[in-house]
């Protein structure tokens, strides 16, 4: 199997959830470090245009979005799941739960200034923001945006009253590393660390899923992860493709993201599953590629 290329910053809480997963599932990986701002041009080369991260490579496969990533990891390595199976959907539910929190937090942060570098706070208003966002009047919502955190940790706090170590009961799995990666980033200020004060069970948990650690990586540059890519034929489809109606294979299409900012990607559809959207496309120096997405998140609209 070509080896696993995780495209990420340090700093990024999503690419944490997937660090911890390749660490949970004991597989190695390739770190590729992608800019935290805008431009990214190595990474757009490889995914046509969607600018977050954590983005995985195998080969010429590029897989946006921990939903998506999360489950090709168990594929490749079902166990230990991190969608349990049974429990698929309720996975999903938590780890949105996760991502508003998420929001929150990042909202009460910009709102208190001063935690993140000013050219962060100025690609995120211009690039990032949804029209008539105005981050200098998120100073106005930190209260609430603090009290609505605080009602969201308590919940859990609650939920690890029976004793169980991890969210959905003895077992770690997706849920325990898409909290985990908010509920962390809460100690990036005294204001949002405060929170944590009451919650002895969360914070003792946070030290749990801290313990999995990343397992093994190994440094990679942007510019080898893209040779990868040119010298990779993408993975071939197996089963009956799912096509959006009046849609067939080759449709010339654009992809994007239901939450505003990621960017747009235009290419050719590709044969997928029914949980996500595959395209294909051609890059400068990557060659063909088959940029994939959770299907649940994105919106895809043929364009010819
Ligand atoms: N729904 C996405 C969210 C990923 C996300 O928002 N990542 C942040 C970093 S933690 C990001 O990409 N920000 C913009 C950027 O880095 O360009 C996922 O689950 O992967």
């Amino acid at each position: 199997m070509s080896e696993l290329i995780l495209h990420h910053y340090d700093m990024s809480p999503y690419a944490e959830k997937i660090r911890l997963a390749l660490g949970l599932k004991g597989l190695p990986w390739r770190s590729v470090q992608t800019p935290i701002v805008l431009p990214k041009p190595d990474h757009f080369e490889l995914t046509g245009g969607y600018r977050r991260v954590p983005v995985l490579q195998i080969g010429a496969d590029i897989y946006c979005d921990t939903h998506l990533i999360t489950r090709v990891l168990d594929q490749l390595q079902p166990d230990p799941p991190l969608s349990p199976p049974g429990r698929e959907t309720e996975e999903i539910a938590f780890s949105r739960w996760a991502e508003t929190s998420f929001m929150m937090l990042i909202l009460s942060c910009i709102g208190i200034g001063g935690i993140f570098p000013e050219d962060f706070i100025e690609d995120r208003q211009q690039n990032m923001a949804p029209p008539g966002t105005d981050f200098a009047q998120t100073k106005l919502i930190v209260p609430t945006k603090l009290a609505q955190l605080r009602s969201n940790l308590t919940r859990l706090e609650d939920q690890f009253g029976d004793g169980r170590d991890f969210v959905f009961g003895s077992e770690v799995c997706g849920a325990d590393l898409s909290a985990f990666h908010t509920i962390n980033m809460m100690g990036i200020h005294p204001r949002t660390a405060a929170l944590l004060e009451d919650t002895p069970c969360v914070r003792a948990w946070l030290e749990r899923v801290r313990a999995i650690g990343h397992g093994k990586s190994t440094p990679m540059e942007a510019t080898d992860a893209i040779a990868v890519a040119r010298d990779a034929e993408p993975a071939a489809f197996e089963g009956e493709p799912v096509l959006p109606d009046g849609m067939s294979l080759g449709t010339p299409v654009i992809v994007i993201d239901d939450e505003y900012g990621s960017g747009n990607v235009t290419g050719q559809l590709a044969a997928s599953g029914v949980h996500d959207i595959a395209i294909r496309r051609e890059g400068e120096r990557a060659g063909e590629v088959v940029v994939h997405f959770p299907r649940e998140a994105f919106t895809v609209i043929a364009t010819g």
